[in-house]
């Protein structure tokens, strides 16, 4: 059985990812680590929450003694848009969070650690269709540089400490949720939220912006899937790339107007069209597919219709 702590569980993927955790291994099994965001009562009703922030080691280790955690999940981060407004904060929180994680499953021998990475460990110069597994990394953000650093930092631990570390490239994550907060990818999530609140939406992207995204469900199935493969067929550790769908935002605009015909766009680029170009169009995740048995279900009409959907609730409820 395994006990795991989720660093950044207020985050958009942590919040989901716990819930489903929970599901999976039992309530009192996964730990939700928070850091100052008061938690929501379903993180709360179903399992323990505790205040963590990997930048503070000693109230971690509390955390990690107290519940016999093995397996640390970390999902705090601070992302491609802050970290350009704020970038010795993103090294903080992207490194030395990571190493102090690290680290201390190194003392206690962890059974796993799951670092996940993202595209933006690509860069202007790495190939931009189906951009391979193993190519150039030479990012222009300091999160990707950060991202970059946190792949070889993991690798290093498998190689020099036989820990367990996994990871994978997230795209863009898609999500009804919880709002992402500070990346680039941010206008995929909210051109849902306005075609419902106001039927029209300002991208601070140009409609040909094609970059590799996920709807929630897949995210988390790549996530549990990666931890529960065998560590033996791993030909990687910390950098999987993953693919579910590639789409511009004219695509995305296409596909709401088949449910929201009035929908209407603009676009302002500003200094995120930069990253976004920086990054790949889509990418080639064979390795996941052989190593560990990837698989994406969701496309983006499929996407799109769950998204308007519970959105169209949430918003019928008051609750947006
Ligand atoms: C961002 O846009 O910064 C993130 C990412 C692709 O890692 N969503």
């Amino acid at each position: 059985m395994k006990n795991i702590l989720v660093v950044g569980s207020a985050g958009q993927i942590g919040s989901e990812l716990v819930l489903d955790l929970r599901k999976h291994y039992g309530g009192d099994r996964v730990v939700a680590g928070i850091r100052k965001t008061k938690p929501s009562e379903k993180l709360l009703e179903t399992g323990p929450c505790e205040v963590v922030d990997a930048l503070d080691v000693k109230a971690l280790t509390e955390v990690v003694d107290k519940y016999k955690i093995d397996v640390i999940i970390n999902m705090a981060a601070i992302l491609s848009g802050t970290g350009e407004k704020n970038p010795m904060l993103a090294w903080d929180v992207n490194m030395n969070g990571l190493i102090n994680i690290l680290e201390l499953a190194r003392e206690r021998k962890m059974k796993q650690v799951l670092v996940p990475s993202s595209i933006a460990v690509f860069g202007p110069t790495t190939p931009i269709e189906n951009t391979p597994q193993e190519t150039i990394l030479k990012p222009t953000t300091i999160y990707g540089v950060t991202k970059v650093a946190g792949e070889l930092l993991g690798d290093y631990y498998v190689k020099k400490y036989g820990l367990d570390v996994r990871g994978l490239r997230y795209p863009g994550i898609i999500s009804h949720e919880t709002l992402p907060g500070g990346g680039t990818t941010d206008y995929a999530v909210a051109i849902y939220y306005e075609a419902i609140k106001q039927k029209k939406y300002t991208c601070f992207v140009n409609e040909g912006t094609r970059l590799p995204m996920m709807y929630m469900p897949d995210c988390l199935k790549a996530t549990i899937d990666l931890m529960e493969a065998d560590f033996d067929k791993l030909n990687y550790h910390c950098d999987y790339n993953v693919g579910a769908m590639d789409f511009t935002v004219g695509d995305m605009v296409e596909s709401i107007r088949k449910h929201i015909p009035e929908f209407e766009i603009s676009y302002e680029p500003d200094f995120r069209q930069a990253i976004a170009d920086s990054w790949p169009n889509s990418v080639d995740d064979s390795a996941a597919r052989k190593d560990w048995g990837w698989q994406p279900e969701y496309d983006l009409d499929a996407m799109t219709g769950d998204m308007l959907k519970a959105i169209g609730e949430k918003h019928k409820k008051g609750l947006i």
